[in-house]
């Protein structure tokens, strides 16, 4: 039996071949394909019809390649959802986290009960993005059409099997349930007139959720195809797929968002945690994910396509490289870098408000995006440290952005932390580590773990000294006059 992951992220999707060789496990990219929201009428959107296209080309390639017996796991973001109506049918385009739409969601609702309150039965960070507050301004009208509300990965694996599931480690995401309980909180479902009814049933990671549906995809050439439950939040399947093998580790799943925390047995709820905006998602088998979003590589994106030039990521980071670091200090968590119409202009805005020099270069940009994100990075660890008061000796980063040298330098500096550098696929071995486990070829999610390390390159870098007292308390002074946190 061969297993595929299909793994889509905020800015590219895809198919991942696992191949489980005694101790080895390799995998091999079948099929890739960009991703992002589109602006219609000035709303953003997901094309969610393209990703099953894409989908379903991809498994073409896999049986091509002569593989005719399969198991698939689907990952995405977390948050966003699509509206089903009772004969399947979308009930309108699936709306991106970062349309404005719910800019005052949370102002409203605050009106109605405490962001504190909410944290405290939910344990999730308060974004204006979860699903909670996305659901809060949806149309009435609509909401009573749906008869079923599904995240992303669900409603894909839905297009396949025909079979509606919520997978656990994404639920919680939606902010919906309560913490302790893991049961949908009445109060929260009232206050935005969904009944839990309106969600499918639960699926735990390692369950299957059905077959593909051959006759619906006829024009295909499709291989026979399982589809099993994984964790279908892609943070929760990189941290499963993070070749952690000391003790005292933190993560940093890098991509489009960054996620930096710790995976802990029991929620964090105090509050600091509510203050500092700490989340504690659900991961697989139990755990949670401790942990807090910070506006990652989204930025370098936002800078990339705002510069209308076709650079390579490479040249970027040389050119970054030769540029002296810590010259400007921005909270990239402040909401304004959310979705500013150009992320250029808002910085180099920014630079002017706070009155410091204001990058200009492509590399000027790349090396005060990098120098701030390693601030950030140190900052949250000491956070956490503080938050679990359990030490932190080792940073793991995974995702695309584990491919940035220059960043997990600068990482290890600031935080005087050893980074240990890669998979950049963490997200689609662990999709694959859920289907091993499913299938018994994989026991435990720390032999998955250890399977890992032993099988993908894992770069490691160790600090060196840099001025950093001075760089953090100077950051700190920016903070302290910044906007509210997105
Ligand atoms: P997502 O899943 O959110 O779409 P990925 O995990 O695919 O994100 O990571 C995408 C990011 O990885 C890019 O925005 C880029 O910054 C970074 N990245 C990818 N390749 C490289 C590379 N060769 N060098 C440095 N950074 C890279
Ligand atoms: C990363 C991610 C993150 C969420 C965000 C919406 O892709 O799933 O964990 O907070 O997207």
């Amino acid at each position: 039996m061969t297993h595929i992951a299909i793994d889509i992220g905020a800015s590219s999707g895809r198919l991942v071949l696992g191949d489980l060789n005694g101790d080895k496990l390799s995998i091999q990219e079948i099929h890739r394909f960009s991703n992002s929201f589109t602006l219609s009428d000035g709303q953003a959107q997901w094309n969610v019809d393209k990703l099953l296209m894409e989908i379903l080309k991809g498994l073409e390639k896999v049986k091509k390649l002569g593989y005719e017996n399969i198991t698939i796991g689907i990952d995405t973001w977390a948050v966003d959802y699509v509206l089903i109506d009772q004969h399947g049918e979308r009930i309108q385009e699936a709306f991106c986290y970062r349309d404005q739409r719910t800019e005052n969601a949370m102002v409203k609702m605050a009106e109605h009960i405490s962001m504190q309150a909410i944290y405290e039965k939910t344990g999730i960070q308060l974004q204006s993005f979860n699903t909670l507050f996305q659901l809060s301004v949806e149309k009435p009208a609509l909401l009573e059409k749906a008869k079923y509300i599904l995240l992303i990965p669900d409603y894909l694996a839905y297009r396949l099997t025909g079979m509606a599931v919520l997978e656990r480690t994404n639920a919680s995401t939606m902010q919906l349930f309560n913490v302790t309980e893991g049961v949908f909180d009445d109060e929260l479902l009232t206050l935005i007139g969904v009944k839990a009814e309106q969600f499918a049933p639960f699926i735990d990671p390692g369950q299957v959720i059905g077959e593909l549906q051959y006759e619906q995809f006829k024009a295909f050439d499709l291989p026979r195809c399982t589809v099993i439950a994984v964790a279908s939040h892609d943070t929760a399947s990189a941290i499963a797929g993070t070749p952690s093998i000391t003790e005292n580790w933190a993560y940093l799943s890098s991509g489009t968002w960054s996620l930096l925390g710790v995976e802990k047995m029991a929620p964090i709820i105090t509050p600091t945690a509510y203050r500092e905006n700490y989340t504690n998602e659900w991961g697989v088998f139990g755990t949670y994910r401790f942990l807090i979003n910070i506006m990652g590589m989204w930025i370098l994106q936002e800078v990339l396509r705002n510069s209308n030039e076709n650079y390579e990521l490479e040249q970027v980071l040389q050119e970054a490289a030769e540029v002296e670091p810590y010259l400007q200090f921005i909270n990239f968590n402040e909401f304004r870098f959310l979705k500013p119409s150009n992320m250029i202009i808002e910085i180099q805005r920014y630079c002017e408000e706070t009155m410091q020099i204001v990058p200009q270069t492509i590399g000027e940009l790349a090396a005060c995006v990098f120098s701030n994100l390693s601030i950030i990075y140190a900052m949250a660890i000491e956070q956490l440290q503080y938050m679990t008061r359990a030490s932190i000796d080792t940073l793991y980063i995974v995702g695309g952005g584990s491919k940035n040298h220059l960043l997990n330098q600068m990482t290890a500096n600031m935080s005087k932390r050893t980074v240990f550098a890669g998979p950049a696929e963490a997200t689609a071995i662990g999709n694959i580590l859920l289907q091993l486990m499913a299938v018994n070829k994989v026991q435990s999610l720390q032999e998955g773990r250890q399977l890992v390390f032993h099988s993908f390159p894992v770069q490691v870098f160790e600090p060196v000294e840099v001025s950093r007292t001075d760089i953090l308390a100077r950051f700190k002074q920016i903070m302290e006059k910044g906007q509210r946190p997105a």
